[in-house]
C-alpha cells in the first residue's frame, strides 16, 4: 500500500507540531517498507527538514497539490513530463506564487483590511500565527506556488471574498489555521497523478491507497483514497466527503489517532 498523509492536525500536532505519538508506527511502516508520502499545504523547505526527523525516504506534495517530487530511485524510469531537481523527479501542477501575490495586491483597495498574507507578513507575524519557531515560520514562508492568508474580518464578510477570489481564478482551500490561494489543482490531483505512475511502471505491485487527513483541504485526498482515514481535529469540523466509501475516524486527534488509524487498518 502507499500512505498518502496530511502533516499538520494529523501526523502533527495542531499545537505543537510534535509527531511523537506516532513514532512507534512509523518504525512499524519503516520496517514493512510501506511509504508513508506527506500531502500538504506545507513548501518543500519544511518538508525536506520534517521527512529527515522522520527518516521518510518516498515520495511527497507540496502546498496543497501544487507539486510532486518523486525520488529518482522511486520507481524505475523517469515519468512523463517531470525535471530532476537535486536528485527528485518533480512534477508541477500549479502556475507560480507571484500571480496570487499580484491578485492580492490588485484587492487591497476593496479588502485590505480584512486579510493579513505571507508575503507581508515578518517572521515574527508568522511565529505569531502559527506557534512555529523562528526557524521553521522561515521555511514556511518560503513559498513556490501559493499563498496563504490570515482571515481578519467577519464570516459574511469572507463569502463576499471568497467569492471574489473564485471570479478571479483563485481556488481557495481551508487549512488548519490559513485559507491558501493555489491553482486548478488539489491534494487528490497529485496523488492521483502518483498512483497512475507506480501503477503503469509496475503494474504487478499492490498499490491500494490509504489517505489521512484532518482538514477541508484533505477532501480531495480523501475521496481519491482507497481507505479514507479522518484524524479529529480539536479546532476544525470533521472533512465532509461527498462519495459513499466507507470512512474510517479516529477517536484520538493528531498523531495518535493517526497510529490509532493505521494499527486497526494494517496491523489487526
Ligand atoms: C499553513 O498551513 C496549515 C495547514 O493546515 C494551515 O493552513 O493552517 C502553511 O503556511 C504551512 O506552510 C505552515 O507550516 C502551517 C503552520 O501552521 O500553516
Ligand atoms: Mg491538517
Ligand atoms: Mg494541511
Amino acid at each position: 500500500p502507499l500512505i498518502f498523509t496530511d502533516l499538520d492536525g494529523t501526523l502533527l500536532d495542531h499545537d505543537d507540531y510534535s509527531f511523537a505519538a506516532a513514532q512507534v508506527m512509523l518504525n512499524k511502516l519503516a520496517q514493512r517498507k510501506i511509504p508513508v508520502i506527506p500531502n500538504t499545504s506545507k513548501t518543500r523547505a519544511e518538508v525536506f527538514k520534517l521527512r529527515q526527523a522522520m527518516a521518510l525516504q518516498g515520495p511527497f506534495i507540496v502546498e496543497n497539490g501544487a507539486a510532486v517530487y518523486m525520488p529518482t530511485d522511486f520507481l524505475p524510469e523517469q515519468a512523463a513530463d517531470t525535471q530532476e531537481i537535486d536528485g527528485y523527479w518533480c512534477k508541477t501542477f500549479a502556475p507560480p506564487r507571484s500571480q496570487w501575490i499580484d491578485l492580492l495586491d490588485a484587492l487591497q483597495a476593496q479588502y485590505g483590511d480584512l486579510f493579513r498574507h505571507f508575503a507581508a507578513m515578518s517572521i515574527e507575524q508568522v511565529m505569531a500565527a502559527t506557534g512555529l519557531n523562528a526557524a521553521d515560520a522561515q521555511l514556511a514562508k518560503q513559498r513556490e506556488f501559493g499563498e496563504p492568508l490570515e482571515w481578519l474580518g467577519t464570516a459574511t464578510q469572507k463569502i463576499s471574498f471568497i467569492k471574489t477570489l473564485q471570479e478571479l481564478g483563485a481556488n481557495p482551500v481551508e487549512g488548519g489555521r490559513f485559507m491558501h490561494l493555489k491553482g486548478d489543482t488539489d491534494k487528490g490531483l497529485a496523488m492521483q497523478w502518483l498512483i497512475e505512475q507506480c501503477q503503469q511502471q509496475l503494474p504487478e505491485h499492490n498499490w491500494v491507497s490509504i489517505a489521512l487527513g484532518d482538514g477541508q483541504n484533505d477532501v480531495s485526498m480523501l475521496q481519491m483514497a482507497d481507505y479514507p482515514v479522518r484524524i479529529v481535529s480539536p479546532v476544525n469540523p470533521l472533512p465532509v466527503l461527498n462519495n459513499n466509501k466507507p470512512v474510517i475516524t479516529s477517536t484520538l486527534s493528531g498523531p495518535a489517532g493517526w497510529a490509532e488509524c493505521l494499527e486497526s487498518l494494517l496491523f489487526s
